[in-house]
């Protein structure tokens, strides 16, 4: 059994299984979706280059782009209580295709991002500032969703993408959250929660203080 039929059986998507996965999985959509990831990191080297030259200092660390897998959106519109289907997905999840760059200090990631937002080749759709506004589990970074044209098929057609920008330390916190969430047990789910919130609050101090040393060191 290969790997593409073992996610579908997963999922557990009973109506049109097949159409929606092949729809997302194997058509158009996916050619556009990994065309958008790679335009959208090439943007980033440019802003990067850009911002890096003005700042004397590397500005983006690391750039990662992903298509959500079948069973990732399943799960996702499961929790939504949507419909499990094509386009329902591509109108309501926003992260199908995604961007993660990882900045160095906080006032980057605003640097960053309006950068990118002057550009008449991006639509920005929804900014969502969980730094100035942490999610109730502690998660923070800055979420663009934006949209980039990409000329397919003799036309032009806007494709909706999600950014997340943030820096090491929240990404790093982001990171083994995301591990132990999948591991908690329902028990210990508060104590663990609680736990992982006061983490955040260290990440946040630690970049925080990051922030107030290079300032120092930028006036000296
Ligand atoms: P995965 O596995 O990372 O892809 P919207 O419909 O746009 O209003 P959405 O997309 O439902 O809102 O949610 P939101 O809160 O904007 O979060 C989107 C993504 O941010 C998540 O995607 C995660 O990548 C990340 N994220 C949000 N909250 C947390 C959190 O508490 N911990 C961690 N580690 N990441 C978080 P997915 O699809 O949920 O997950």
């Amino acid at each position: 059994m290969n790997m593409d039929v073992k996610l579908q059986e997963k999922c557990e998507c009973r109506t049109d299984s097949s159409k929606f996965y092949n729809s997302l999985m194997n058509g158009d959509f996916r050619m556009k979706g990994e065309c958008a990831v790679s335009l959208l990191l090439t943007k980033l080297d440019i802003v990067n280059v850009e911002l890096s030259m003005e700042r004397k200092r590397t500005v983006i660390q690391i750039k990662t782009g992903r298509l959500k897998s079948f069973e990732s959106t399943c799960k996702k519109m499961k929790k939504k209580g949507l419909e499990l289907n094509f386009p329902t997905a591509v109108e309501r999840i926003n992260d199908l295709i995604g961007v993660r760059a990882v900045c160095s200090y906080v006032d980057d990631i605003y640097a960053v991002a309006d950068v990118l937002e002057q550009q008449s080749d991006i639509r920005i759709l929804k900014k969502k500032d969980y730094i100035q506004n942490p999610k109730n589990s502690g998660y923070r970074s800055l979420h663009l969703i934006l949209e980039i044209p990409i000329v397919f098929k003799g036309g032009t057609q806007w494709v909706k993408m999600e950014l997340q920008l943030r820096t090491a330390a929240m990404d790093y916190w982001a990171n083994l959250d995301h591990q132990l969430r999948y591991k908690k047990r329902k028990k210990e789910s508060d104590e663990i929660d609680e736990e992982l919130r006061q983490c955040a609050e260290v990440v946040d101090k630690l970049d925080k203080r990051m922030l107030e040393i290079r300032r120092k060191i930028d006036k000296l």
